[in-house]
């Protein structure tokens, strides 16, 4: 009976340079998580609301102080809109709703909307 040669038990497989200090690199994962869609409210021009219960309206609503405000609403007058914030979802509505009820009540045909920011 021929003696057998014991087999030696399997090494464990690792890199040739591999050491005991080596970093473990971890894959980078895709992020998927986007950030909230934020929504712009504007203001409109018209002829007949007064030039200053909208700079008010800018003030109040967009706590913009007095210059910024009337910078704004001469851009709207100029242009024929102009944006007063930028805001959640939302926010963006309730800023409609207020300045339109503002407004309304007034009795100035001002208007307001918020549309998604590009
Ligand atoms: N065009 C208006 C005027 O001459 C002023 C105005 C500015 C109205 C901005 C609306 O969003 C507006 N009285």
């Amino acid at each position: 009976m021929a003696s057998q040669t014991p087999t030696p038990p399997n090494k464990p497989v690792t890199p040739p340079d591999a050491g005991a200090d080596d970093a473990v690199v971890l894959e980078r994962r895709t992020q998927r998580v986007q950030p909230p869609q934020m929504y712009q409210v504007v203001l409109l021009n018209d002829d007949y609301t007064p030039m200053e219960f909208v700079v008010h309206i800018i003030q109040e609503f967009f706590s913009k102080d007095r210059e910024t405000a009337t910078q704004i609403m001469l851009k709207i007058h100029l242009e024929g809109k102009g944006i007063c914030g930028v805001y959640s979802r939302d926010v963006a509505s309730t800023k409609v709703d207020q300045v339109l009820q503002a407004a309304r009540a007034a009795g100035h045909p001002l208007q307001c909307l918020s549309e998604p920011v590009e």
